[in-house]
């Protein structure tokens, strides 16, 4: 579809306020690609609604996800942005990929699995056919590259199994698409317990540093944080918390684990905790100023959304009208 030219595509679904796992994990590395690749980085509102959602209060998210996309340093000049809702191939293509995904492999799914224990009273069809859509969000743009976090490399992978079922009846369909899993950062764990990862539907806001706390409150949660026994920094998956830490700390400096450690010694956790609050505040001031100014002008944002989804259905369009073709649709 592109010719020569690349396609990373990714979601973030504004089903609550962003976390610096969804930024370490994902938003920043998305830029990585806007020069080189075509890019799409949707909001996947209807992802979301696999949980309860209060109407007001996904509207608001989606506004604050799309003007964090650009805080975070996407260009919509250079990037697609657009909310999935928006672009109605995403639904359409999702049916019939339902059709070429199996019971087993959805029931293995490990966000399925645990989704369904959280939300015990909505174990819905839409949570179970999750990765379907996101297959139909990936598949459509022909995408070859899907920066995620680590928890979402199984999707990616049923995605490539689907895509190449599709392809073996339907030859040349589909481009099979690879995740690409930041190296540090691909997952950020919880600062209330370090064995879990930080989500931003955790229900203890204490456990979870998001990307608009203001400075004091993310220099006390990191002093909260839950640490291991000793006082060494060092890391050690024995000891999850301080290396959690330091992983925070490496992704907002840039230093290597081995250079925190050299950096921390004979330091007790109280100084290594005060230190990553402040580098971790330091680091998303910028974000967050942007972030306001963006989120202060909604005709701006709405014309983004606009503009994105235009954008966005052109290519869809052509791959949705591609596989009805070839399922046999009757096009006139
Ligand atoms: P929810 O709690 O609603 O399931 P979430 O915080 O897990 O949300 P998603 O919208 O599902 O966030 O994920 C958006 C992106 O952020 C995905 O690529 C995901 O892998 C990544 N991500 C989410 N949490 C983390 C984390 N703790 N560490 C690294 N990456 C993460
Ligand atoms: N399931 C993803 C969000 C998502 C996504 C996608 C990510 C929906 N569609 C397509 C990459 C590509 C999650 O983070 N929970």
């Amino acid at each position: 579809m592109f010719k020569d030219q690349k396609v990373s595509y990714s979601g973030v679904q504004p089903s609550g306020n962003l976390t610096i796992g969804n930024y370490l994990g994902a938003i920043r590395n998305f830029s990585e690609y806007s020069e080189q690749y075509k890019t799409f980085y949707c909001v996947v509102d209807q992802h979301a609604i696999t949980v309860r959602q209060v109407p007001a209060e996904l509207r608001r998210r989606t506004y604050e996800t799309l003007a964090l996309y650009m805080a975070c340093g996407l260009d919509p000049e250079k990037n697609t942005l657009y909310v999935q809702s928006m672009v109605h191939e995403h639904a359409e293509l999702a049916w019939i990929l339902n059709c070429f995904t199996m019971f087993g492999e959805l029931s293995r799914m490990t966000q399925f699995k645990d989704k369904s224990a959280k939300h015990a009273d909505n174990i819905n069809a839409g949570l179970f056919t999750y990765p379907t859509l996101m297959a139909a969000d990936i598949l459509l743009y022909q995408t070859d590259v899907v920066p995620v976090g680590i928890d979402q490399k199984q999707h990616v992978e049923l995605c490539r199994d689907i895509a190449e079922r599709f392809n073996q009846l339907y030859p040349g369909t589909f481009t099979v698409p690879q995740p690409i899993i930041a190296k540090h950062g691909m997952k950020i764990m919880s600062l209330a317990d370090p064995t879990k990862k930080m989500s931003k539907s955790d229900e203890n806001p204490n456990a979870v540093v998001y990307i608009l706390d203001d400075r004091d409150s993310i220099i006390r949660k990191f002093k909260r944080a839950v640490t291991d026994s000793g006082s060494e920094i060092r890391y050690d998956e024995e000891k999850p918390g301080v290396s959690n830490l330091m992983t925070v700390y490496s992704c907002f400096t840039g230093k290597t684990l081995e250079e925190i450690e050299r950096e921390f010694a004979g330091c007790g956790y109280g100084d290594f905790k005060l230190a990553v609050g402040e580098v971790t505040a330091d680091a998303l001031a910028p974000v967050q100023n942007r972030f306001a100014e963006l989120l202060a002008d909604k005709a701006y944002l709405e014309a983004q959304m606009k503009k994105g989804a235009e954008e966005a259905s052109w290519y869809a369009r052509r791959t949705l009208a591609k596989v009805q073709k070839k399922l046999g649709f009757v096009q006139l």
